[in-house]
C-alpha cells in the first residue's frame, strides 16, 4: 500500500521532567503511529522539544545550570521516558537545532514577511510565561493568570506583529468545511466560536534581550522569533522544509496534530493563518484530547496527587502503563487515573484476563501439540480497524477484550483439557484453534503493548509457555 500518515505530538518544554499527561499524548500517538504501521501505511512519527521559551531559561536559572547543558539534559530524559514507554518516533525535533529547526523557521518567516502579514509595532502587554503569551487585564484573577497563579510580566517593546486578523475568514472556512478538520466536535465549535470574534493580530518576536536563545528575527538581528512561531513551524521544519525538501514532499500535510486541549488556540488559528500566509497547504486535522486528573483533582503537588510515570513503570511495566493509557483515558474527554485504579485493573484486565488467558492456552499447546503454528495473517475486523481509524483507541482496545473474553469462554465450552484425554485428534484440533486465536488476539495487541504482543508471538510459534506476562499484585 502507498498510503502515507504523518503524525506529530507537540513538543514539550525542557523546562522540568515529563509527567503523565506528556507520557499520555506521546503513547497515544505512538498507538496511532503502531496502528497505521501494521495496515502497512507508511507512517512518520514526530515527537520533540519547544527549547527557546522563556519558562526553559527560567528552569535553568532555577536549577542554577548553563541553559545549553541544562536543556541537554532535560532532553535525555525525555528520550529516556520515551525508550522506556517504547515510543517508536521518526524522528525527535529540538528546536535549539540550527541546522535542522532554524532554516525553515526563517524561510516561514521570509514567506510570511514577503505576503505582508509582518509589520512592526510599538507594544505593551503583560506576558504569562506559563502561557509562553501576551494574556488580557480582563483574563487576571487578582493580579494572576488563573491557570499558572503567576503574576505576568508588564513590558513594553517594539515588536514585529503577525498579521493574524486578516485570515479569520479563511480559517473559519476551513474548520466548517472540515478541510482542517477538528476532533472532537466540542472542540470545534470551541474553536469557531473563537473565530465568531474575529482574530486578533499577534505579537510575533521579543528583543533578544529578553530572549536570548531564541532564533534571529531574519534581517533584524536585535529581534527573536516569538516561541509560538518557532515551535508550531517545528512541523515542517522536521521534514525539511527551507533545507532539503524529500521528507517534506512526501509526508506534508500532516494527517493529524495530536495536541491537549490546552494548546487548541495555537494550533487552530496562529499555525493555520501562517501557513495560510506562507502559502503552505493546512495540517488535514487536529485531534484535541483532554487533560488527566487524579481522583477528580488536577494533579498538584499540594494535594499529593501527582502519580509519575516512572513510578507506574518500575511496578508495572510498559505495557501495563500504555494498556492503561489507551483503554481507561479517553483521546476526547479529560481523564482520571488513580494508583488504585490503576492496580485494579493491572489485576483484573492484565494479570487475570489477558495474561491468564495466554498461559493456559499455552500450557495446553505445549502439553498435547507437537509444534508451534504460525497463522496466516488475515484482515483485521472492521470493529478493530473503525474506531483506530477514527482515533478512537479506547474502543479498539475494548473490542480486544471482547475476544479475550470470547476466547475465554470457549475455553470454558469446549473443555479441551479433558476432551484430549478422550478423544486426542479432536482436542488438538480445539487446541490448536485456541493458540491461533491467541495469536490473532496478540496481533490485535501490537499497537497498544507491542512487547506482549511479541511474547505472544514468540509463544505460539515456538509452542512454549510465555514467561509470566502480568504477575498479580497485592
Ligand atoms: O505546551 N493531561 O508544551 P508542554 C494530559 N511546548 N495531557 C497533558 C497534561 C495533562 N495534565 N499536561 C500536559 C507546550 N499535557 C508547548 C507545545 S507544540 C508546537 C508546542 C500534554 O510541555 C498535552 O498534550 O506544556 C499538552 O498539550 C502538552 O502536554 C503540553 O506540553
Amino acid at each position: 500500500m502507498d498510503k502515507k500518515f504523518y503524525i506529530t505530538t507537540p513538543i514539550f518544554y525542557p523546562n522540568a521532567n515529563l509527567h503523565l499527561g506528556h507520557a499520555y499524548v506521546t503513547t497515544l500517538c505512538d498507538v496511532i503511529a503502531r496502528y497505521h504501521r501494521l495496515v502497512g501505511d507508511k507512517t512518520y512519527f514526530l515527537t520533540g522539544s519547544d527549547e527557546n521559551a522563556q519558562t526553559v531559561i527560567q528552569g535553568a536559572i532555577k536549577a542554577g545550570e548553563d541553559i545549553h547543558a541544562f536543556r541537554d539534559r532535560m532532553v535525555e530524559g525525555f528520550a529516556a521516558l520515551f525508550k522506556r514507554l517504547d515510543i517508536s518516533y521518526d524522528q525527535f525535533i529540538r528546536t535549539s537545532d540550527e541546522q535542522m529547526h532554524w532554516p525553515g523557521a526563517k524561510r516561514l518567516w521570509e514567506k510570511m514577511a514577503a505576503a505582508g502579514d509582518i509589520y512592526k509595532k510599538e507594544y505593551e502587554g503583560l506576558y504569562c510565561v506559563g502561557h509562553e503569551a501576551f494574556i488580557t487585564e480582563k483574563e487576571l484573577v487578582d493580579g494572576k493568570c488563573p491557570d499558572h497563579g503567576t503574576v505576568p510580566e508588564r513590558t513594553k517593546e517594539e515588536n514585529y506583529f503577525f498579521r493574524l486578523s486578516k485570515y479569520t475568514a479563511p480559517i473559519k472556512s476551513k474548520i466548517e468545511s472540515d478541510e482542517l478538520e477538528i476532533l472532537p466536535q466540542s472542540r470545534k465549535n470551541e474553536i469557531l466560536a473563537l473565530l465568531d470574534e474575529g482574530l486578533q493580530d499577534v505579537s510575533f518576536s521579543r528583543p533578544k534581550a529578553k530572549v536570548p536563545v531564541g532564533i534571529p528575527v531574519p534581517g533584524d538581528d536585535s529581534q527573536v522569533m516569538y516561541v509560538w512561531c518557532d515551535a508550531l513551524s517545528n512541523y515542517i521544519t522536521a521534514l525539511g522544509y527551507g533545507r532539503d525538501d524529500a521528507l517534506y514532499k512526501e509526508f506534508w500535510p500532516a494527517d493529524v496534530h495530536v495536541i491537549g486541549k490546552d494548546i487548541l488556540r495555537f494550533h487552530a488559528a496562529i499555525w493555520p493563518g501562517m501557513l495560510l500566509s506562507a502559502g503552505v497547504p493546512l495540517p488535514k486535522r487536529l485531534l484535541v484530547h483532554g487533560l488527566i486528573r487524579s481522583g477528580g483533582k488536577k494533579m498538584s503537588k499540594t494535594l499529593g496527587n501527582v502519580i509519575d510515570p516512572q513510578e507506574l513503570l518500575e511496578e508495572y511495566g510498559t505495557d501495563a502503563l500504555r494498556y492503561y493509557l489507551a483503554r481507561h483515558i479517553s483521546p476526547f474527554e479529560d481523564g482520571d487515573i488513580t494508583r488504585e485504579h490503576f492496580k485494579e485493573v493491572y489485576n483484573a484486565d492484565l494479570a487475570n484476563g489477558l495474561g491468564n488467558l495466554a498461559s493456559r492456552i499455552m500450557q495446553l499447546a505445549q502439553m498435547h501439540l507437537s509444534e508451534g503454528t504460525r497463522p496466516e495473517a488475515v484482515g483485521f475486523p472492521k470493529e478493530y480497524t473503525e474506531p483506530l481509524e477514527q482515533f478512537e483507541v479506547n474502543k479498539a482496545v475494548e473490542y480486544v477484550w471482547q475476544c479475550i473474553a470470547a476466547l475465554d469462554h470457549k475455553i470454558t465450552e469446549t473443555q479441551p483439557f479433558k476432551v484430549v484425554k478422550e478423544n486426542p485428534e479432536q482436542g488438538k484440533k480445539i487446541i490448536l484453534e485456541l493458540t491461533q486465536e491467541l495469536y490473532i488476539i496478540g496481533r490485535m495487541l501490537n499497537p497498544f503493548m507491542p512487547a506482549t504482543n511479541e511474547a505472544i508471538k514468540k509463544a505460539v510459534v515456538e509452542n512454549k509457555k510465555p514467561e509470566n506476562l502480568f504477575p498479580r499484585k497485592d
